[in-house]
Formats: C-alpha cells, structure tokens, sequence
C-alpha cells in the first residue's frame, strides 16, 4: 500500500530516445530502472516491486520441484575455473578482477564451477541424491552488445540450478521436472512459453531446451509447428500427471531454436511450419559430467564403485523476464501487467486531491482494499486529472478506481479494467467488495 505523494515513482513523460523496443522505453518511462552504465541499471522502487513478484513465483516453483535454495556469492576465484578449464575458455564475456593480494577473481557470469566444489565437499553416497541446489544471484557478462533496456543486460538477475544425480537415467527425471517447474513458472506470469531444442553453448552438453515467448522485437530466431499457436497446451497442461508423458507431448511438436534447426531433418510440412521471433526467459541444459569429472565430484555407488556426478543446470532470466513480460502485454498507453506480478493490485486516482468529497472516498477506499488485504496504490498528488490518468495506464496496474467529484456527487466511483478497458460505475463499497473478489479468485 502506498500514496503516491509519499512514493518515488519518477514518470517521464517523454519518449527516452535510447529506448528502441517497448519494453525498454516503458520501463524508463514509468519511472522502473535507471541505467547507471551500458547494460547495468539501478532498480527504482515500481521496478523492484515487479522483479521482486518475479522472483518470489520463480522461487515457489522451485520449492514446489523439490529444488533447495542457497546463495552463492557474486565473485568467484579464478581457480575453480581453472580446473573446469573454462577460465580461458569463457573470453572476453567474463569480467575479471584482482584483489589486493593480486589474486584473479571473476564476477560469476553462472555458476556450475561454484556449485560443483560445494558438492564435491560434501556429498560421499548415492544415498544423498537426487540433489537440486538453486540461487537468485545477480550475475555479470560483459555483453558485446547489451541492449533493449534489462532484455540483454550485462549485470542482470539470474536463478540457476544445478541437479546432481548418480545416472543419466536418474538426471533426466531431473530435467523432466526442472520442465514441468518451467511452464508451470511462467504460466503463473501469464506467459506463454514455449520449450525448444536448442544449442548448449558455453555451458556444454548434448541435451538442451530454451523456453521462447514470442515477440517480433525477440532476439533468438526460432522454428516451430503452427499447432503451438492454436492450442493452449502450454498454459493449459495438466500438472498431475506423470512428468515424463508430460514432457513427451511438450517434446513431440516441433520446436527449435535456429542454431539447432535443419531443413533437411525437419518433417514439418512447409505449410506448418513458422520462423518467428521470441525472447528467451528460460534455459536447460543437461551435460552429465562435463564440470564433475575435472574437478573430482564423485560419489559411491550402491555397489561402492566410484562415479562422477551427473549435472543438469537450469536458468531463468528474472531481470529479463520483466522486459518480456511488457513485451508480451502493453498497448499504446503503457504497461498491462498481469495481476500475479503487478507492483500494485489497484490504483486509485483522486481527480480532484484537496476536494472535500473526493478525499474521503478516496481514503475509504484505500483503507477498505488495505483491510481486504490488497496492495493499493493511492494517487493523492496534485497533478493534473489528465496527467493522472495517462500516469496510471502508463504503469499498468491491472485495477483502477477514478474518484470525480461528479461521480460522487451520484454517490458512484468509476472502476477500470486496464487489460479490457471495461469501465463500470458502482458504490464505493461495492467497488472495495468486487476487487477483493478478484483479488480472492486469483
Ligand atoms: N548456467 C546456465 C543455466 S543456470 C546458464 O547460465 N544458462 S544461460 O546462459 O542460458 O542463462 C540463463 C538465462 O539467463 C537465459 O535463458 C536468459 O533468460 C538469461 N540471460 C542470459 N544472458 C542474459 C543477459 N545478458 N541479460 C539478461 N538476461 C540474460
């Protein structure tokens, strides 16, 4: 709950000429970040309050898998790198650092070394696995072209996690329900996800799955079946069933990433097949014992043979998933934020602050939505009633309740839908009961 006239919400009403898709002007413009070097940005408070949502549905699904939270620091030393033999491998992505005692460190661009030497300290026995270790850790890579705004940033908000598992069989239930944990993730972000084949990359592997949104202002080329558009299985699935007939209908529709598509091995008749553009927000990745082997991460077997462990690791984009999410829900006007992530649930806009009718019922409102447990968010600046207005759709809220000295006047205040534009006059009362049932059925 907050009133605006206690709030820091810088709004600029200007278009920032370096802001080249929506997302990134939106942002900049509703007052979200503000950039501090290239591709490194100060979160402002509306901004935090959004990826802070973010998080807390990332980390709920991870929980929900099975997966265990931990925090791994931001810098690392060099070493640990030197025996997965990436440390000369990453290159210039990779910030390094000196300390005073001019030992080489490095601010982690992800963490697989790190969790790996965590593991190899403390696990001795296929008796503690399955493992998952996971973190929401702010991360560095020293982007040749940071740009759109958080989308491709060079310190940006990561969770990653990392399986630990005594056979491939084993790891790839742990992928499986890493998959699962994904499009359930980001569903509850009103986002539709889409997993595909894709490359390994710096990381490694043979076995890998980027989850696309779909955006024209997307940065990754993707292929994919037609029926992923006419159907509502990524929103829709159905989560108890078994995991793998749940990935297995997910993995059978075509769907690749431009580095993994091939004309000549896709059976997708050419009618059904779309090249479009999307955002990833996600990405997993299978690589067995790539990082557990060099550095001697190994447990007993049953039989009490030796065996490296097998590895899985697992990305989300949080930092970027607050840019792809505007990308997928905006209009001319501003932000539409899905309720699950909205900085506010309701803003409540006082046309006529100062005005002996309005301020009471804006106050009644306030309180009564605060009693209902709901997030307000209380417009009682002096602004003009059109620079309210247009503020208000600018930052999205899902909710708002425009209070007029002539709708109080017949005893009315107005309550707008954001995402539908659907206005209805009701009592204040009413207009308090109605948002906490919508606030209730979520
Ligand atoms: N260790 C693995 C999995 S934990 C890893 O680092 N994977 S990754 O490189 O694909 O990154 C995971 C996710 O972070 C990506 O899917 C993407 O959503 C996000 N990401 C990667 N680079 C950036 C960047 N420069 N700016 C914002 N988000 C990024």
């Amino acid at each position: 709950m907050m009133r605006l006239s206690n709030y820091f919400l810088p709004v600029l009403k200007e278009n920032p000429k370096e802001a080249q898709i929506a997302s990134h002007r939106l942002m900049l413009r509703a007052g979200m970040i503000q950039q501090s070097s290239a591709g490194i940005y100060s979160w402002l408070p509306l901004g935090l309050k959004v990826l802070e949502k973010i998080e807390s549905i990332v980390r709920e699904e991870q929980n929900n898998s099975g997966a265990i939270e931990i925090k791994m620091p931001t810098i690392q030393p060099a070493e640990l790198w030197q025996e997965s033999g990436r440390y000369d491998d990453y290159g210039l992505e990779m910030l390094r650092i000196q300390d005073r005692h001019e030992r080489d460190m490095l601010y982690g661009p992800t963490n697989e070394e790190q969790v790996t030497d965590i593991c190899r300290s403390h696990l001795r026995s296929y008796k503690s696995l399955p493992l998952n270790l996971y973190h929401i850790q702010w991360k560095f890579r020293d982007e040749v072209r940071p740009r759109f705004g958080v989308m491709r940033g060079r310190e940006f908000l990561m969770k990653d996690a990392y399986s630990f598992d005594i056979s491939q069989d084993a790891a790839r239930i742990a992928y499986n329900k890493m998959f699962v944990a994904y499009l359930k993730t980001f569903s509850r972000m009103g986002l539709t996800a889409i997993p595909m084949e894709a490359d390994t990359g710096p990381i490694g592997g043979d076995m890998s799955h980027e989850f696309i949104i779909l955006a024209d202002t997307g940065e990754s080329g993707v292929y994919f079946h037609k029926d992923w558009l006419d159907t509502n299985m990524v929103t829709d699935i159905s989560y108890d069933q078994d995991l793998q007939p749940v990935v297995d209908s997910f993995t059978s529709l075509y769907a690749k990433t431009d580095e993994k598509h091939d004309p000549a091995n896709c059976d997708v008749d050419s009618a059904d097949l779309l090249n479009r553009r999307g955002i990833e927000v996600g990405h997993i990745f299978y690589f067995g014992t790539k990082y557990s082997e060099p550095m001697g991460a190994v447990v007993n077997t049953a039989e009490g043979a030796p065996q490296p462990l097998h590895m899985g690791s697992y990305g989300i984009g949080v930092s970027r998933l607050v840019g792809g999410i505007i990308e997928a829900s905006h209009d001319e006007r501003g932000i539409i934020w899905p309720a699950s992530v909205s900085p506010f649930d309701v803003g409540i806009i006082n046309l006529k602050s100062g005005h002996e009718k309005t301020d009471p019922v804006c106050e009644q409102i306030y309180q009564g939505l605060c009693d209902a447990g709901l997030d307000p968010l209380l417009d009682d600046s002096s602004d003009s009633s059109g620079a309210k207005l247009a503020s208000m759709d600018l930052i999205g809220l899902p909710w708002q309740v425009i209070v007029g000295p002539r709708n109080v006047d017949n005893g009315v205040v107005e309550v707008k839908n954001r995402h539908t534009g659907e206005a209805q006059e009701m009592s204040a009362d009413k207009a308090i009961t109605m948002l906490a049932e919508q606030a209730g059925a979520r």
